[in-house]
């Protein structure tokens, strides 16, 4: 969809054939009230900002102060804002300057009145006010229409002949001097409470270029006999603020005065209004978009042996708080879950259950550790399962990114499986993994999986793919394999000896998919001391 720039929007009204409104803003939120409301254009009132700024319609809060406020106008809206630029902010040099900026902020048109630096308001001692002299304001105007890139953006020249008391004659011929000088529009003002002089500046005019008024002080004129003047375009120059000064000072005297909000909360735009009117929306989807999704996954950790193989190492502490290169495996390993945003953290403790003292875990207790087994100690946790979690041992070390393509693996549990088998340094009692395919290097990504775990890699006549390196990620379906597996197994004789790989066994029994997700290498099971030699690969 093409979008028409905001300067072409600004001449069409300017130029249409019919009679067109725009009203007055003074702040990003105005500014998208009146576009919401449906007007075409925005006025950029001069009396407005001031009043905004909370200074005089003096020239007293600087152009670059105003122009900074229209570009929040600008950024809120989609349509065209026509600045009333005072003077130009100086002589001819600035007012170049002036449309420059102007144009780098996608602000329509600016409106230049020939009084002069610092102006005064129009209604505030009119007839004192001294006018610009027209060559030099002819000459603003041509610098202004030279500095323009745009060949749309337009320059309104605002006559205030009528303000100062000197009649219409004085109006046409300057009219029709900025008229020559290469204004886009005329803007004739009037203080009158009544609309002659305006109706007979319009009928003299006679279409010579679009004119614009500001109907502020000759309200109650009918808009059809605007219409019928030949009018192009009509201000309401002060409206936003007027309302929003009314609306603040009945509001803050109520709250006042009643020491409550009970009076106005019905009365006002609710927070969630505020929030909308500010595009609160346009960011929670951006965030959706763009924001790294904050994992819920929990973290069920299996901490409750001893490690036999470590000896006085785990004197009185469990595996798991035996320290390498200065931190716990534990502790390293709860670092690397909350690297990956894992922040939701069971540990579930048995053998020396007290020196596991790490901040912000769940800690879940096995007292039943020495008679049992692995599964014994996953019941444990059985009321921290969640429908996205993280099963594994407290003694592994590995690659950041091992956990992080795990949880991105789709199934509803998937095993991370090395398949590296010829690697040297494996201590313990592996976890040989057969699987629906070996890991054939690319594809990357493949579709495989689990057929069984054993202890052996001879239980089987087909080689093992791998090994499970103690780590699996289980979502909602899995979940409920899962307990309902547990409920089952825990019938079972044997229920003190059963250990994850016979969890996932009797799932695959049962003819669940546990899907494989393949690394080669880059993880460590910490078994026995020589591990602690080896470990130094992952403690940098
Ligand atoms: C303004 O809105 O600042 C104007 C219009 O210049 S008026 O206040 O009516 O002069
Ligand atoms: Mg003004």
């Amino acid at each position: 969809m093409s979008v028409i720039s905001k300067c072409r929007q600004l001449r069409t009204l300017l130029e249409s054939n019919e009679l067109e409104f725009i009203l007055e803003a003074h702040n990003g939120i105005s500014a998208s009230i009146v576009e919401s409301a449906g007007f075409k254009g925005i006025w950029g009132s001069g009396l407005s900002m001031s009043a905004q700024f909370g200074v005089r319609d003096n020239n007293e809060a600087s152009w670059t102060q105003v122009v900074d406020m229209l570009e929040f106008m600008s950024d809120a809206t989609t349509i065209p804002i026509l600045l009333d630029g005072d003077t130009g902010y100086g002589n001819f040099n600035n007012m170049r300057r002036l449309v420059v900026k102007l144009e780098q902020r996608d602000i329509a048109g600016v409106c230049i009145e020939d009084k002069q630096f610092p102006k005064t308001n129009s209604f505030i001692d009119g007839n004192k006010q001294p006018l610009a002299d027209i060559d030099e304001f002819c000459g603003k105007i041509k610098a202004g229409k030279d500095s323009q890139t745009d060949d749309d953006f337009c320059i309104v020249a605002r006559v205030e002949a009528l303000i100062a008391g000197w009649g219409l004659s004085t109006a046409l011929k300057r009219a029709a001097a900025y008229h020559q000088a290469g204004a886009d529009g005329i803007l004739i003002h009037s203080k009158s409470s009544r609309p002659d002089e305006i109706l007979a500046f319009a009928e003299e005019w006679a279409g010579r270029s679009p004119l614009v008024i500001v109907p502020t002080k000759y309200y109650s004129t009918p808009t059809a006999a605007l219409r019928k003047a030949g009018i192009d375009l009509v201000i309401w120059a002060n409206h936003m603020i007027r309302t929003a000064v009314a609306a603040m000072e009945k509001t803050s005297r109520t709250i006042y005065e009643s020491e409550s909000l009970i009076d106005v909360e019905d009365k006002i735009a609710s927070v969630e209004h505020i929030f909308k009117l500010q595009g609160a929306d346009e960011l929670s989807k951006a965030q959706d978009k763009y924001l790294a999704q904050k994992s819920d996954i929990h973290a069920i950790i299996l901490a409750a042996s001893r490690g036999n193989e470590l000896y006085e190492l785990t004197h009185d502490k469990p595996k798991a708080m035996i320290s390498i290169g200065g931190k716990t495996l534990l502790g390293r390993l709860i670092e690397g879950l909350k690297k990956v945003g894992i922040n939701n953290l069971t540990v579930i403790a048995g053998y020396k259950a007290e020196a596991i003292d790490i901040p912000d875990i769940e800690k879940c207790i096995n007292d039943d550790y020495a008679s049992g087994d692995e599964l014994k100690t996953l019941v444990c946790a059985q009321d921290n399962f969640n429908d996205d979690m993280l099963i594994l041992y407290s003694d592994l070390l590995f690659r950041e990114y091992i956990l992080r393509d795990l949880i991105e693996t789709e199934g509803e549990i998937v095993v991370t499986v090395d398949s590296a088998l010829d690697n040297p340094n494996m201590t313990g009692t592996p976890d040989y993994a057969y699987c629906s395919k070996d890991d054939d290097r690319p594809p990357f990504m493949q579709d495989v999986t689990l057929t069984r775990l054993s202890p052996s890699a001879d239980a089987i006549a087909q080689p093992p793919s791998g090994y499970w390196i103690g780590m699996m990620c289980v979502r909602k379906r899995g979940r409920q394999w899962i307990e309902a597996a547990l409920e089952e197994l825990k019938q079972a004789a044997n229920f003190n000896e059963l250990i994850l790989p016979d969890l996932l066994n009797h799932l695959i029994q049962q003819g669940r998919l546990i899907q494989v997700h393949y690394i080669n290498g880059h993880w460590l099971d910490v078994n026995a001391l020589i591990d602690l030699d080896r470990a130094g690969d992952f403690t940098q």
